[in-house]
């Protein structure tokens, strides 16, 4: 049985929401507009938060299509909000949209108030939701995108390669092997808001749990918001750790070897991409 609520802002997938990107902001990792993070409702979250639902909305093609995504509900951010208005300006900032019978198209049906519109990334966030579902058997249902500074930064000086991000991100702190053990996919630097985009991102999601937007940030994924934030936040100190080592001026000394980080995956239970260790 549902609890009855009284404002669809009490949904526990709401208030874990507003939390979500309230701790995002906190980081600094939202300036201005950026960023933007979608979830995949359940069915009993979708059955309590029907009631403050409304049909008015138009329907609206996206330039991509996922026909099993077909009548699901996404929470979204939307288009040009600030990620430090939502907790204070919700019903503006976030929105929920449902995907139409083709699953090529949406419409609001909560939130966005004032004439507000889906996120521009939401054609990326849509396609990942479609190969995450995939790749998990169902269990992926957040998509977040944010622009983390220190991840940012090594775009500019390692080689865009998924090869060496991982690598330097999986020798940066002992934890990361184990919280991203396929690594991280790189999508080199394309105009951002639109399918192509999208499809870039979406074909290395289908390996990894995270894609980098060079020059510009980060996609990751995952079950729930706080496995999905955590893997934002970890390869965010990843990164961090990277840079303060090389600011240092003097290369790396010594590091993890990769004979290391096979002996954490395995202690760790965990099955670590091989195709990027020596
Ligand atoms: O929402 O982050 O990539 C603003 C952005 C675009
Ligand atoms: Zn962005």
């Amino acid at each position: 049985m549902e609890t009855i609520l009284k404002d669809i802002l009490d949904a526990a997938c709401i208030r874990e929401y507003i939390h979500t990107c309230e701790m995002g902001w906190q980081q600094g990792w939202h300036e201005r507009n950026g960023g933007n993070l979608t979830y995949r409702m359940t069915g009993e979250e979708v059955a309590q938060c029907r009631p403050f639902f409304s049909e008015e909305r138009p329907w609206v093609k996206m330039g991509v299509t996922a026909q099993h995504l077909a009548g699901e509900f996404f929470i979204t951010t939307g288009s040009g909000k600030f990620f430090s208005n939502v907790a204070r300006r919700p019903r503006e900032s976030i929105g929920i949209v449902q995907i139409n019978e083709a699953g090529d198209g949406y419409r609001i049906v909560w939130g966005l108030e004032k004439g507000g519109k889906p996120t521009s990334e939401f054609e990326s966030h849509f396609m990942n939701h479609a190969v995450r579902v995939q790749a998990t058997d169902g269990a992926c249902r957040v998509i977040y995108h944010a622009h983390p500074a220190n991840l940012i930064a090594l775009t500019y000086v390692l080689p865009l390669t998924d090869r060496d991000l991982t690598r330097a991100l999986w020798k940066s702190a002992t934890e990361c092997p184990v919280v991203f053990p396929h690594g991280v996919g790189v999508v080199p630097w394309m105009v951002p808001g639109g399918p192509q985009i999208a499809m870039a991102t979406s074909e290395l999601m289908k390996e990894y749990e995270a894609a980098v937007w060079a020059h510009h940030g980060l996609f990751v994924s995952g079950p729930d918001f706080d496995i999905t934030f955590g893997l934002m936040h970890t390869l965010e100190k990843a990164a961090q750790i990277c840079v303060l080592a090389l600011s240092c001026g003097q290369g790396i000394r010594q590091t993890i070897t990769d004979d290391n980080l096979r002996a954490i995956a395995h202690d760790f239970g965990v099955t670590i991409n091989e195709k990027f260790l020596d």
